[in-house]
């Protein structure tokens, strides 16, 4: 017998941290971790197994399939958006094969187990590319099938593979004699900024939001890279936690897509710097525009439309911004440097 796990692929990184401490802390699944680099230490007692290895190395994945059985796939590693432009190449080599090793491994689980494998993919808000501020300003909440025409690196791999997740679920090797229709069952999600108090993310190119506050907890200074009015969505990261999970408890017959929005606040640059000012306010927050990385937070949707996800699978965030800063950054950001 094949100890059944759920596979959490990008696991030290900051989705990672806070599913890995969420399932593990409700007992809700064997963990089986996996990434590059190695896991922190808190993350350790709530892994039945951590490997440290490569989502290209598709002999270490054949073997894992050989030792699990592996009911949900977290497939979380990918390179983020700024980093993904300095070295695109790269970047497809992760995000892109990387997701489709795992793809086809949830394929052939699915055949071996008999059961659809859930494989559950954070997509983003860089899917989406407005031409201009002023559209970006008008169209307001953009739905999913909306303005998918990204300007990164990044943006353009999380579409496709949202295209590969419908392909591999519904079309796979559709010619073939011995095509079976069980295949697996793939769920994303597309997410805004995320903030924890936990991790700062890195790479990223809504990563003002945290670094800003993170800099002040720390008493560093900080130049926000965006101008003061810059506005997308954000969330914390307990409801990021909380979406993925909500989404692979669905029913599958209640989901009519493949690819949700979920959005919390959509604050501008200058609202986190207040939010961060009142909770620190000795800190120092200046802004230095890098046009190029506020040419990409132009281009990202001011806000989303998270209807289906609220009607199809019951999403509502906990956290407004108030209550983001106020109840969770705030206080368990002050605890992590104290
Ligand atoms: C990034 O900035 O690249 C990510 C994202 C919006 O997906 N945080």
């Amino acid at each position: 017998m094949r100890d059944k796990v759920v596979l959490i692929t990008g696991a030290n990184g900051e989705i990672g941290h806070g599913l890995i401490t969420k399932i593990g802390q409700e007992n809700r699944a064997k963990i089986v971790a996996l990434d590059l680099k190695s896991l922190d230490e808190s993350l350790i007692p709530y892994c039945d197994r951590f490997i440290q290895g490569d989502i290209l190395d598709n002999m270490l994945l054949g073997r894992l399939m050989a030792e699990y059985e592996i009911t949900s796939i977290f497939h979380l590693a990918s390179l983020l958006s700024t980093k993904s432009e300095y070295t695109p190449e790269t970047a497809h080599k992760v995000n892109v094969e990387g997701t489709i090793n795992l793809l086809r491994l949830g394929v052939e689980l699915t055949q071996w187990q008999g059961d659809s494998v859930k494989f559950i993919y954070p997509s983003s808000i860089a899917v989406y590319g407005l031409p201009d501020l002023e559209t970006k300003i008008r169209e307001g909440k953009i739905k999913e099938y909306q303005w998918c025409t990204p300007i990164t690196m990044y943006g353009c791999n999380k579409i496709y593979c949202e295209h590969l997740g419908r392909y591999y679920s519904r079309y796979y090797r559709q010619l073939a004699k011995d095509r079976t229709m069980h295949s697996i069952d793939f769920r994303c999600i597309r997410f805004p900024g995320l903030i924890s108090a936990d991790t700062v993310p890195t790479g990223g190119t809504s990563d003002y939001g945290p670094e800003m506050l993170h800099n002040a907890a720390q008493n560093k200074p900080y130049d926000c890279f965006v101008r003061p009015d810059t506005q997308i969505s954000f969330m914390a990261m307990p409801d990021a936690i909380k979406a993925l999970l909500l989404l692979e408890d669905a029913p599958r017959e209640s989901l009519t897509q493949l690819s949700y929005n979920v959005t919390s606040f959509s604050p501008s640059a200058e609202e986190i710097r207040r939010f961060t000012l009142e909770a620190f306010p000795k800190a120092e927050i200046n802004y230095q525009i890098h046009s190029n990385r506020q040419n990409i937070v132009d281009s990202w949707p001011l806000d989303v439309d998270d209807s289906p996800a609220r009607k199809d699978w019951g999403w509502e965030p906990d956290y407004d911004i108030s209550r983001s800063f106020n109840e969770y950054l705030i206080p368990a950001i002050r605890d992590r440097y104290s």
